[in-house]
């Protein structure tokens, strides 16, 4: 697209429920909306990033001063046509920062497939209509609150239930689950990086609930550690924190240290990294998921167009928008017999509705293209 100008937007966005993970507990999101605006067309991305650096190095402060100072100046160096494709090697020389990197290039790419009248999932190569929904369980105040919780979400409709797991809240909530609503039931857990190597006789105790997969059991660079694990589990391993690119991809699954992938286009530096990653896990029949950084309809809309590839065949994190905000920036993504629709308009098929956005909008930074 021939970009004009790109808009910041901060919005504070408070969660219907706190959610607690073995990092921490989020009870509002700051979030950082990229606004791309071309000569035919506007792009919208998301930045997942949390407010504090605690999921990864990468926090919401510093992705907005990262964009602002390093990134963009070198997309305004290589002129106002910029495509999608190109961002990623543009960017390339500043290291780390996935984040705020895919942010940006979520923009661009919405803003191309608009101009261009083609969804993101048909460009991505998406094959299904809608895309079963699974729900994340953040860790409770006690067993019984936890049985609720994950009652009120199979009322919902929610076909896989991840259980958020730490050193003193594992094997007792999951078998309580497990014993409550019986064998049928999808159950995953998700330690986020909480265990050493030294626990795997104790994470063996989980084997005995018959559950998808434990997402990153270990700490984020223990590949050799995870697959020492894996050794040791019948319980499959899925690595999340881990996968910061299909290269560690290849190499953690060489290895033998997961044989499931969270996808996460925001770890990974942006929808086309993400769906690279699908290719060779696909072409490798290693089944991936799309995780979910509690993000609002505009990053929702673009994880549920990749969550319609062909490997997607585990539900993903992508829920409905009420299980996160009582009032989405976009029209609310809703559960439909435990699924979503994948949008079907150009680009991510949604955009912030003006009124909603300037109510929930905390600061807005113009930045001209130059
Ligand atoms: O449904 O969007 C969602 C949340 C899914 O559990 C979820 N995300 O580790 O995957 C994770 C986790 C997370 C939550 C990560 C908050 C970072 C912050």
């Amino acid at each position: 697209m021939r970009v004009r100008r790109v808009v910041l937007h901060r919005l504070a966005m408070p969660l219907v429920t706190p959610f607690r993970t073995s990092f921490g507990t989020e009870t509002s999101r700051d979030v950082l909306l990229v606004e791309v605006e071309g000569a035919d067309s506007i792009g919208w991305g998301e930045c997942v990033a949390m407010s504090e650096p605690l999921y990864s190095s990468e926090y919401v402060e510093g992705a907005h001063a990262m964009i602002r100072s390093h990134l963009l100046p070198r997309l305004f160096a290589a002129g106002p046509d910029i495509k999608a494709e190109d961002v990623g090697g543009i960017l390339a020389e500043v290291k780390g920062h996935q984040m705020a990197k895919a942010a940006i290039e979520a923009a661009i790419l919405d803003g191309d497939l608009r101009a261009a009248g083609l969804s993101l999932s048909s460009s991505l190569g998406g094959v299904r209509e809608r895309v079963a929904a699974g729900v994340s369980v953040g860790i409770a105040t006690s067993i019984p609150a936890l049985v609720d919780a994950v009652g009120g979400y199979l009322d919902d409709g929610y076909v896989r239930i991840k259980l958020k797991i730490e050193p003193g809240w594992d094997v007792e909530p999951v078998a309580a689950v497990r014993e409550h609503f019986g064998p049928d039931l999808s159950l995953q857990v998700d330690a986020n990086a909480a265990y050493t190597l030294a626990d795997a006789a104790h994470l063996a105790r989980l084997d005995r609930f018959g559950l998808l997969l434990i997402e990153q059991p270990l700490a984020e660079h223990d590949l050799s550690g995870h697959a020492s694990l894996a050794r040791r589990l019948k319980t499959p391993i899925c690595l999340d924190e881990s996968i910061t690119g299909a290269a560690v991809a290849v190499d953690a699954l060489d290895r033998g240290a997961c044989s499931i992938v969270n996808i996460k286009a925001g770890r990974v530096g942006g929808y086309i990294e993400a769906k690279v990653i699908h290719d060779l896990c696909f072409e490798r029949a290693v089944p991936v998921w799309c995780g979910g950084m509690l993000e609002t309809g505009i990053g929702r809309a673009a994880n549920v167009a990749l969550a319609s590839l062909p490997g997607f065949s585990l539900p993903g994190d992508t829920s409905a928008s009420k299980r996160y905000f009582q009032r989405d920036v976009t029209e609310p993504f809703e559960l439909e017999s435990g699924h979503l629709a994948v949008p079907t308009g150009p680009g991510i098929g949604v955009a912030p509705i003006p009124e909603v956005l300037e109510e929930l909008t905390t600061s807005r930074e113009e930045i001209p293209w130059r």
